[in-house]
């Protein structure tokens, strides 16, 4: 007899990540649902080459009873909670919309989850943001918290919840907790996809500067598309945990412009002004994963390494603009 089809539902399935799970998951042959907030205008780019193959469903983290709505609808196999107000940057000028979204927002979805069918295997999208200012270097499961941002309180908010609902009612709650993976999907705020685009827009003659605040802060980045893999590895577990999902090496915002630009044979110095305007009112300043939980239980690698991933936003971004987009 064939095995049932699988199906999951996805929030945040047209940002960066829910675009790379939809496209991994459908090679799986999962059936997908795709949770999408209501906005004047469709934001479906990422999700292009997939959304003929995604049912998505209206539903906001703000309104438990569409999620509700949606799970009674998808009866899903697995949920990836990927939905939040995910840029650091804007969680000071909006620390208690981010608090609702991002934090108390994944108590609705628990609780959605729980009282529709609590059989339903459940992937939260925590953050390396958590660790913050920890002095401890590099960071794994057992690192004390310690977030510098209203996002990362709201994340961390988050990443307990889900523990209680495992630890409460049985649930099968895992928690990632994923640092900073790119792609050239990756939203335009942040400091990599800016860095490359306006790279790009330089040497097409398009722009003539780049503003940035802290080149020193330090990030253990990696490429989205092999992230979601390690999502899907923890829901295929005997038992739910936490994991940390990072490549182990980190590099400066400065390495980042540096790659970028020496990938366009362009000198970074003449074009980079530091805008004090941009700099957070507490940074993190060094983020490293120590991912070998996740190594040795999920057999999780990441494939693509730091030089591969710049020239592979360098390129998107180039060609993108090439075709005037
Ligand atoms: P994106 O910002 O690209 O995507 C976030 C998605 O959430 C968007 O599709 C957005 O919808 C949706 N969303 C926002 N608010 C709501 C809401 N109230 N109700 C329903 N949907 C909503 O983030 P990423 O793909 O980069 O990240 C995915 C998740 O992983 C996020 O939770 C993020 O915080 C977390 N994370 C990301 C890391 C990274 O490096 N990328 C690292 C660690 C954690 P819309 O398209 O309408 O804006
Ligand atoms: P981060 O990503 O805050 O780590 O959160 P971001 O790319 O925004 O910042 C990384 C570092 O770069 C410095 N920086 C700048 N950042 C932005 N956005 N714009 C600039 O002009 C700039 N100049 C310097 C920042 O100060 C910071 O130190 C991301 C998000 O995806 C979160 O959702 C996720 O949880 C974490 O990664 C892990």
């Amino acid at each position: 007899m064939k095995p049932k089809q699988k199906s999951a539902l996805i929030t945040g399935i047209c940002g960066q990540d829910g675009s790379y799970l939809a496209d991994f998951l459908l090679a799986k042959g999962y059936r997908i649902f795709g949770l999408e907030r209501r906005a004047s205008k469709k934001n479906r780019e990422n999700i292009s080459a997939s959304m003929h193959n995604v049912t998505f469903l209206s539903g906001d983290l703000l309104d438990e009873a569409s999620l509700v709505h949606a799970l009674k609808k998808a009866k899903p196999d697995e949920v990836y909670n990927l939905a939040a107000q995910s840029f650091v940057g804007d969680s000071w000028p909006q620390p208690v919309y981010t608090g609702e979204v991002t934090g108390l927002g994944v108590t609705r979805i628990l609780e959605a989850v729980r009282q529709v069918n609590p059989k339903i295997k459940f992937y939260q999208a925590s953050s390396s943001e958590m660790f913050g200012g920890s002095k401890e270097s590099p960071q794994n499961e057992k690192t004390h918290f310690y977030p510098r941002s209203p996002y990362g309180v709201a994340k961390l908010y988050g990443h307990w919840i889900t523990i209680n609902y495992r630890e409460s009612y049985g649930m099968f709650a895992a928690s990632g907790i994923l640092f900073n993976h790119e792609s050239p999907r990756r939203g335009m705020e942040f400091v990599t996809r800016k860095i490359t685009h306006r790279a790009a827009e330089i040497k097409l003659g398009l722009a003539k500067e780049l503003r940035l605040g802290n080149l020193d802060a330090k990030r253990d980045w990696g490429f989205a598309g092999d992230y979601v893999e390690a999502m899907w590895l923890m829901l295929q577990q005997d038992t739910p945990g936490d994991y940390v999902i990072g490549t182990g090496i980190t590099h400066s915002v400065r390495e980042f412009v540096e790659a970028a630009f020496a990938h366009l044979k362009l000198d970074w110095k003449k074009y980079v002004k530091v805008d004090k305007t941009l700099l957070r009112p507490a940074d993190v300043h060094l983020l490293l994963a120590d991912a070998r939980r996740a190594h040795k239980e999920l057999k999780w690698k990441p494939k693509v390494g730091f030089q591969e991933l710049v020239q592979m936003m360098v390129d998107a971004d180039v060609e993108r603009l090439a075709r005037g987009q």
